[in-house]
Formats: structure tokens, C-alpha cells, sequence
């Protein structure tokens, strides 16, 4: 996807702070952090969003997330998956991410 942002970083056209990546997957920083950790997760093949991502994919990220939680210092006190879908999600960048957020206790439902 010439024009997607995240496809940009995947392929190192604009500059992110990794800080995971294997073949299938890329998790860097994201540039407005919400939390004190604040992940995106994304694969590395386009898919808009959840709803069109293969299953071998998605459970390849779910292994990440647990993987990333250890790394990060957040799986003991616990962090939040949020993956924001479509319009009335407000997913800005149609790229499918998960966002990771941690490292401080966050209210439910959000503002
Ligand atoms: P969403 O609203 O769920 O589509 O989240 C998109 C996120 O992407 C948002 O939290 C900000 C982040 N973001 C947007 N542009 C960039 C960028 O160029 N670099 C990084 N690291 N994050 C970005």
C-alpha cells in the first residue's frame, strides 16, 4: 500500500522507535503516548483492519502482546489492548495496530 502510513514505517520510509520485529510483525513506540508504555503493534502485511486480517496472523500478534508485556515491564501490574476499528472506533490509520497501554492504572470507560 504505497500511500499507508504504517506500510511507510514497515518498509523504513519514515523513521520509528522499534521495539520489537520479526517477519511477520513491527512494534514501535507510538508518537502520542497515552500511557507511560504506549505500543503499536502491527503486521507487517496490509490488512485495513480486523476485520480483514488471517487468523495464523492475529494469533501470531497475540503471542506478541504476551511477549511484549514481559519485555516492557507491564504484564505483572497488568495493560491494555485496544484496537480501534472503522469509523465510530475512530481508527485513524487504516492499517490494522494494536495499541499496548501500561505502566499506570487507567480508568474504564475512557474520556
Ligand atoms: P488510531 O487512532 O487507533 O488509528 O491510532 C493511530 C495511532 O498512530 C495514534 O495513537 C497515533 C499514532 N501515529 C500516527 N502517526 C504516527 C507516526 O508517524 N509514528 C508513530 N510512531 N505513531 C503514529
Amino acid at each position: 500500500m504505497d500511500n499507508c502510513l504504517f506500510c511507510k514505517i514497515v518498509r523504513g520510509e519514515i523513521p520509528s522507535s522499534k521495539v520489537y520485529e520479526d517477519d511477520t510483525v513491527l512494534a514501535f513506540r507510538d508518537i502520542e503516548p497515552q500511557a507511560p508504555v504506549h505500543v503499536l503493534l502491527i503486521p507487517k502485511e496490509h490488512f485495513d483492519s480486523i476485520l480483514e486480517v488471517d487468523e495464523k496472523t492475529f494469533a501470531h500478534m497475540k503471542t506478541v502482546v504476551k511477549k511484549l508485556a514481559v519485555d516492557l515491564g507491564i504484564a505483572e501490574n497488568g495493560f491494555r489492548v485496544v484496537i480501534n476499528t472503522g469509523r465510530d472506533g475512530q481508527q485513524s490509520v487504516k492499517h490494522l495496530h494494536f495499541h499496548i497501554l501500561g505502566g499506570r492504572s487507567m480508568q474504564w470507560p475512557p474520556g
